[in-house]
């Protein structure tokens, strides 16, 4: 495996290449052009420069996430034909600069969904929480803006401003797609791109619906191992992968996070490792890495990732924000640090046993 960081690049992070440098365990980062909309061409030159950022701070651009999927591919208007072809480009253009591992998700509208960005802990730490009942009751369209005002002035991935301002045109243009139908879109999506994944060798790898439900109505379809392995076996070649994160695929307590690691073996290109603690149904906060500290045995998963032989990209998920850190909530520096270092230790330990 291999060990990253994720880096928002230097107009958008709190976290500097010289901080992820000196934790040691991080071998390569993984970034995107931030600035980017969905849909949008992305350019040879601009990938250049963010390689070359990294690389003049000593490490590696290790893959992208995320290149995000505009909402007609996930939709599936007519127009969406010119969005994927946008989306080609930008695949030939970073594997023309030897990139080749992609990290995207087909979530209608909102992205990744939290309640609370900063739940204060016992031990003044705090971490972000999600709870159905408090979702249950928020109206979707004052949704973005309440997770503008709670991110510390960052913009959180996924949460662009731009896109969210059109909330109520969004919510009519998803009214009919319904979960067979996103799935039929993903899968047109992932065939009009696989020739070129092939061609270049790169690794796709989408990213699990977070939380593990379908939110405000909305459908979603990446959640479980039945899905998974639908999708999966929908478009079969190798490059057709996921990213297991498992604090997204967590969040529903019924997926068995060790037996979906075997399911995949082989089409797991990207790990996300992370843990979370389940207080009450649809209820749940993110955790300290440590397995004692949530819900989830951080060793177990670890351990069934080496034991099929996986070679992937690894990173630290959310933590938890330490010691008086402002960043953009769950990617501060301090505690996916440790996170990366307790992940290395797993690894090495389970490596020479
Ligand atoms: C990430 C997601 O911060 C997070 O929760 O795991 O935003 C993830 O990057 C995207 O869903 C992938 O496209
Ligand atoms: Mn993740």
């Amino acid at each position: 495996m291999k060990m990253t960081m994720r880096y928002y690049g230097k107009d958008y992070d709190s976290v500097t290449l010289e901080q992820l440098r000196q934790i040691r365990y991080v071998e390569g980062l993984i970034s995107t052009l931030y600035y980017k909309q969905a849909g949008e061409l992305w350019e040879r030159d601009e990938i250049k420069a963010l390689k070359k950022e990294i690389e003049d701070g000593g490490l590696e651009l290790s893959g992208i996430e995320s290149v995000n999927i505009h909402d007609a591919i996930k939709i599936g208007t007519p127009d969406r034909d010119m969005y994927i072809e946008n989306y080609i480009k930008t695949l030939e253009n970073l594997g023309e600069e030897g990139i080749n591992l992609v990290c995207y998700n087909f979530m209608p509208i909102f992205d990744w969904t939290r309640t609370d960005l900063a739940k204060p802990r016992p031990d003044g730490s705090t971490v972000l929480a999600y709870d159905q009942n408090i979702v249950e009751k928020i109206d979707p369209n004052n949704f973005a803006a309440y997770m503008d005002e709670n991110s510390n002035g960052f913009v959180m991935p996924g949460w662009e401003p731009e896109r969210l301002g059109k909330l109520k045109e969004l919510f009519e243009a998803y009214k009919d797609v319904d979960a067979d139908k996103l799935f039929n879109n993903l899968v047109y999506f992932l065939k009009a791109i696989m020739p070129t994944c092939d061609k270049y060798g790169i690794k796709m790898a989408i990213h699990p619906d977070d939380p593990a439900w379908s939110v405000f109505g909305l459908s979603r379809i990446i959640t479980n191992k039945e899905n998974l392995l639908k999708m999966l076996n929908a478009v079969p070649s190798v490059n057709n992968g996921v990213t297991f994160c498992m604090g997204s695929l967590g969040s529903n307590p019924d997926n068995d996070l060790v037996d979906l690691v075997h399911a995949l073996k082989g089409r797991i290109h990207f790990a996300h490792i992370r843990n979370l603690k389940h207080t009450a149904p649809g209820k749940f906060e993110e955790a300290c890495h440590l397995s004692a500290d949530g819900s989830f045995d951080l060793a177990a998963v670890v351990k069934a990732l080496y034991e099929d032989g996986f070679d992937g990209v690894i990173r630290p998920d959310h933590g938890r924000m330490l010691w008086g850190e402002k960043a953009m909530p769950g990617y501060g520096l301090y505690d996916r640090a440790l996170g990366a270092a307790y992940i290395c230790g797993l690894w090495e330990m389970i490596s020479k046993n």
